[in-house]
């Protein structure tokens, strides 16, 4: 293991910039005689207690690079002083399931930097990114999937994104997978030992039993690959274009979906002539929505730019909403659009449902359309819930675990493949033997994904997306 664990790390664990309160976590075998350093303590301190204390730091230490920073506009010699609060976690029962301590000070990143630097000078090192999980993995404290939660659950911004995130560090997914990997662990066992012991003529499981085991085993892992889709699409968003001709309400939706007055909406056609981005949180859902410039044949060069960029946005979205304006006859600009989308995942908006109906689809065959008012408000709620079920987001129940990872995704089908292939063989009667090798690889794709079986590679991959102090 090319992973340094013998070692005391620090890192301050709350966001950079001021605040309330600022923590600075200590792990490895010197963390409490490195935090007794710090407030000048001998005796221990008691476990799990907050401990009052008091940090005296003399500032400008030489090796101090965090702290000569913070005080080289004087370059003389300060105290820096604050008063503390010291919870130690002795192993195992802490978060990496080494000795663990955390020190809250108040959250000014002078008086942490000096506590970090104070810490480093006492013979700790600073964390790499991910560290402290890395090292909870390593003692088992967390398997693979709840750790990558972990940083699933730091980064989600979205109430569904976070939810997704804790199912799976409470162990939702791992139970699901580990039930898998138990029938699978079962047929191995009686295939092996139909191999093992050839000469009693018996066999400890029936080609079509064993045949049988496994395509439950598969029926599992579709269960689980069914929502693997929707699971991606809650942890990583959706792109959603909204697309138009000139004036038909398109910024009006981009602003209104965003729940803020963002970008400029007047009765002239052509205001939008760029491409605007922005995320939004719609059905709890973090997506990335896109408004665009009218599509027409436009003669400002500008605008011929903007058409073709919100043209060139249709190939890169998830789903794109396509806007009519009900006051008005469907324009060729209209038809052209309604053509060029027909194949794309779409929404059909009909926009100003206050104003007197003048559209008729008809002509174009009956399209199915979502109507709503951007002005009033009318039909926006419904066509928010028309987006997150387009999305096929709509049903997020809790009692299927979620794969939003496509790391998963990729090992489940791997595995999946594996046990296909050990069927075929199965069914074509040859020796246990070789079904067996394609259930050792669908096996170790399964603790692939828990963790068990890992590389340094995987582990750096996976870990070094953390932040610093995680
Ligand atoms: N009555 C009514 N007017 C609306 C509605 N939605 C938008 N408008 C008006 O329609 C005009 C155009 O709105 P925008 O949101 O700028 O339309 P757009 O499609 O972005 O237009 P461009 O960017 O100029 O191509 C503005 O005057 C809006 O106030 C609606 O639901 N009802
Ligand atoms: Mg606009």
């Amino acid at each position: 293991m090319v992973f340094s664990t013998s070692d005391t790390i620090v890192a301050i664990a709350t966001p950079s910039g001021r605040g309330g309160i600022g923590v600075v976590r200590l792990s490895g075998p010197d963390a409490a005689r490195i935090a007794g350093a710090l407030v000048g303590r001998d005796k221990p301190f008691e476990p799990r207690h907050a401990t009052f204390a008091k940090l005296v730091v003399e500032s400008g230490f030489s090796t101090a690079e965090a702290s000569a920073k913070a005080v080289s506009r004087t370059n003389s010699l300060h105290r820096i002083g604050d008063e503390l609060v010291v919870t130690a976690f002795p192993a195992p029962q802490s978060y990496t399931g080494e000795d663990v301590v955390e020190i809250s000070a108040h959250g000014s990143p002078v008086v942490l930097s000096a506590i970090l630097t104070r810490a480093i000078e006492a013979g700790a090192r600073l964390a790499e990114p991910g560290e402290f999980t890395l090292r909870a993995f390593l003692n088992g404290k967390l398997d693979l999937i709840q750790a990558e939660a972990v940083a699933d659950l730091i980064d989600a911004v979205t109430p569904l994104q976070a939810r997704a995130a804790f199912d799976q560090l409470e162990g939702t997914l791992t139970v699901a997978i580990g039930a898998i990997e138990g029938a699978l662990f079962d047929v191995m066992a009686r295939l092996e030992a139909s191999l093992d012991f050839p000469d009693e003529g018996y066999h400890f499981v029936e080609p079509a039993a064993a045949v049988a085991a496994i395509a439950q085993v598969m029926a599992g892992i579709d269960t689980l690959l069914a929502h693997a889709a929707r699971g991606r699409l809650v942890r990583e968003g959706a792109q959603v274009a909204i697309v138009g001709a000139p004036n038909v309400g398109r910024t009006s939706l981009f602003n209104a979906l965003l729940n803020a007055n963002r970008a400029i909406v007047t009765p002239i056609p052509g205001t939008t002539r760029d491409l605007l981005t922005e995320r939004a949180d719609i059905g709890g859902l973090s997506l990335g929505l896109i408004d665009t410039a009218g599509v027409r044949e436009a003669a400002d060069p500008i605008e011929q730019e903007g058409v073709s960029r919100a043209r060139g946005t249709l190939a890169v979205a998830d789903l794109v909403l396509v806007v009519l304006d009900r006051s008005r006859a469907l324009s060729d600009d209209d038809r052209a659009l309604l053509e060029l989308t027909a194949s794309l995942p779409r929404l059909i908006v009909v926009n100003k449902i206050d104003l007197p109906g003048l559209l008729d689809l008809t002509t174009s065959g009956s399209l199915p359309t979502s109507s709503a008012s951007v002005k009033t408000g009318e039909g926006l709620d419904a066509l928010i819930a028309e987006i997150a079920r387009a999305l096929n987001a709509g049903d997020c129940r809790r009692d299927t675990p979620a794969i939003t990872n496509i790391r998963h995704t990729q090992l489940l089908e791997r595995a999946r493949a594996s046990l296909a292939r050990a069927n075929t063989a199965l069914e074509g009667a040859v020796s246990e033997e070789f079904p067996l090798v394609d259930l050792q690889d669908a096996s170790h794709a399964l603790q692939e994904i828990s963790g068990r079986r890992t590389t340094d590679d995987l582990l750096r991959h996976i870990f070094e997306k953390f932040c610093i102090g995680k």
